[in-house]
């Protein structure tokens, strides 16, 4: 029976909802607009489902006004995304990804936010074959996009303990339990014979549903004391909780995220909230169950309002913890003490568990690609021909090369010293704790630069940072080039997101562990201006911190900003 305390919001369906409805279970005419030799592009409709299959149609904006110019249509092409929970995969994968951006992209792969790989510059006559050697690769692209259940992440490191290993396998599952049901992914780009409409097979999306969900959804399980997914960022977060070295559950966060829209106020960023304790044999159902209440209440008529957080909001977060256990039929325990120190990464060689070796590599940005004087994605091909262990993403945009003997350490190190690649420990902390989004000249929606830009205003950043002393102090630092906030500025100490071309609003003053969100300091300022900000703030925190300060929490304690009052900080 439903819940009367509980409500959709009233309002005329999005288009994408109609484009979803029509779809048959997300095939559209994708199958046809892929084969269609006219234009590089494909229908408005069809990109829309295309997100559902881990890809978006995209033009290169460096040349958007001289092909206006010339009258010719954009230079299309298509981003990839992979599905790869926890962001594990093997050598071989590594090299099979490798191979593809060179062969069917543009030469090289970014690693994402969400410890996944995307490749750039795809066209459309070579995506069912790129998408094809994917899978032959044994990962693939469904759900990568779209709106369902994203890409599960999960504490890069399973040989750190036994426990991350278990939850790696948990972020598994959930991605696999939680995929859709749909074979159009498999008609479309893998030859499987259409199933619709045939007596024998009876196609359906239990949990999803025909319309699938209001918005994309995203799961993370964070194990303390690293909070490296930035788990308050997630519409569905479990915290590992470990007990004389077993794993007896997770607590459960529901309703961050971090999206926003410039000047509307009824877009935010928000943290998780925690909500209970949950048995690891629970969580495939709970999630599920979220999953539904999403579907049934989230908001189909306005799509910048209908992330989880915004329906957790509007109904209540005690109704709505009340409706999940009515549709779970038990209860969430109370939640247990947990304890995050960093959302960062842990830099260069580290023995875990079985003796095992795992080297983090700072990937500046995420870019893999060969620069003149730096020939990264060269060494790391080298490496994966003879790793034998395998490749871990983090959701720092770093990479760890991981589960490697003492044997074939040497053999490692011998290539990482070769390509000069770095762990970045001769680099400022602040670079090492940098991640930036990929803006231009890929992302439709990029008002600024990121990616391209945030590198060369950190050297800037840099001069103020050793004037000062800084250099071995770790600060959050993230940029974004639109408030969609894929490199989750909220949760920087020190953030950028892009206004316009070189303008940027700036933010200070989020924990470092990632529990609280930042404010904005500044509003559409450009370099100088950040700059002379910086200048005097950093020399502040240099002269004034107290011991173990962190920024975040000093720009706080010195008035710089004001603290955020949405009782994010969940220190125990
Ligand atoms: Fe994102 C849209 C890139 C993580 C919030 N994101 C996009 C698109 C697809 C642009 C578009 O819709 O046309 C970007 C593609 C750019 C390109 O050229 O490749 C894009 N997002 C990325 C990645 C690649 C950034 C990166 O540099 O690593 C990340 C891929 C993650 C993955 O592997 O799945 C990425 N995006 C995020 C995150 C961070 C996270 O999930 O941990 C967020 C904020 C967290 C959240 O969701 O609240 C994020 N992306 C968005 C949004 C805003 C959603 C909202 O709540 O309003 C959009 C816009 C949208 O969905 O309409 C967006
Ligand atoms: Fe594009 Fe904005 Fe996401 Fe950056 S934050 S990748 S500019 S959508």
């Amino acid at each position: 029976m439903a819940n009367q305390k509980l409500k959709a919001p009233e309002g005329t369906p999005s288009d994408v909802e109609r484009i979803k409805e029509e779809s048959n279970l997300l095939r559209g005419t994708l199958k046809e607009s892929m084969l269609e030799p006219i234009s590089a592009g494909i229908s408005d409709d069809d990109n829309r489902l295309m997100k559902h299959h881990g890809s978006y149609l995209q033009d290169d904006r460096d040349l958007r006004i001289e092909r206006q110019k010339q009258k010719l249509e954009p230079a299309y092409q298509f981003m990839l995304r992979v599905r790869m929970p926890g962001g594990v995969c093997t050598p071989q994968q590594w090299l099979v990804m490798d191979e593809l951006a060179h062969k069917n992209g543009n030469g090289t792969l970014k690693l994402t936010t969400r410890q996944t790989f995307q490749m750039h510059g795809i066209l459309k006559w070579n995506m069912k074959n790129t998408i094809e050697e994917i899978n032959h690769a044994l990962l693939d692209t469904i759900a990568a996009c779209g709106d369902v259940n994203r890409n599960v992440m999960c504490n890069p490191n399973p040989y750190q303990s036994d426990v991350h290993g278990e939850v790696y396998e948990w972020s598994k599952k959930l991605s696999d339990d939680l995929l859709p049901n749909t074979r159009a992914y498999y008609e479309i780009w893998l030859d499987e014979e259409k199933v619709a409409g045939s007596p024998e097979v009876e196609e359906s999306e239990p949990m999803y549903g025909p319309v699938y969900l209001p918005r994309k959804f995203k799961i993370g399980i964070a194990v303390p004391p690293s909070n490296d997914i930035d788990i308050f960022s997630q519409d569905l977060g479990f915290i590992a909780v470990v007990e004389e070295g077993q794993l007896i559950g997770f607590n459960v966060t529901i309703g961050g995220g971090l999206g926003m829209t410039h000047g509307d106020e009824k877009t935010y960023p928000q943290v998780g909230k925690v909500i209970g304790f949950c048995k690891p044999e629970q969580i495939v159902d709970l999630a599920e169950k979220i999953i539904t209440i999403q579907r049934d209440y989230g908001n189909r008529s306005v799509r910048k309002y209908a992330r989880f957080k915004y329906t957790v909001d509007r109904l209540g977060i005690e109704n709505v913890v009340e409706e999940i256990e009515n549709r779970l039929g038990w209860s969430l325990e109370k939640a247990k003490p947990f304890h995050f120190d960093d959302n960062g990464d842990r830099y260069g060689w580290e023995k875990g568990v079985k003796g095992r070796w795992h080297y983090t590599l700072f990937v500046e940005t995420g870019r893999i690609a060969d620069r003149e004087d730096y020939k990264l994605m060269t060494g790391l091909r080298e490496i994966a021909r003879i790793h034998k262990g395998d490749f871990r993403l983090t959701a720092n945009q770093n990479i760890i090369i991981a589960n490697v003997s003492s044997q074939k350490k040497k053999k490692i190190n011998e290539l990482i010293e070769q390509y000069g690649l770095t762990d970045g420990q001769h680099y400022s902390a602040l670079r090492r704790s940098s991640m930036a989004c990929v803006a231009l000249p890929t992302c439709g929606l990029a008002m600024a630069e990121a990616e391209r830009y945030l590198p060369e205003l950190i050297g800037k950043i840099d001069d103020i940072i050793d004037e000062n002393g800084l250099r071995n102090e770790e600060i959050t630092i993230r940029m974004t080039g639109c408030p969609n906030s894929c490199a989750r500025p909220s949760l920087g100490e020190i953030a950028f997101i892009g206004k316009s071309p070189g303008k940027y609003n700036m933010y200070l003053g989020a924990a470092f562990d990632g529990s609280r969100l930042n404010k904005m300091y500044k509003e559409t300022i450009g370099e100088e201006e950040i700059l002379s900000e910086l200048k005097v703030l950093l020399s502040r925190y240099a002269k004034e911190r107290e011991e173990k300060e962190h920024f975040g929490d000093f720009v706080i304690r010195a008035g710089v900003i004001e603290a955020t009052t949405d009782g994010t900080n969940f220190h125990n």
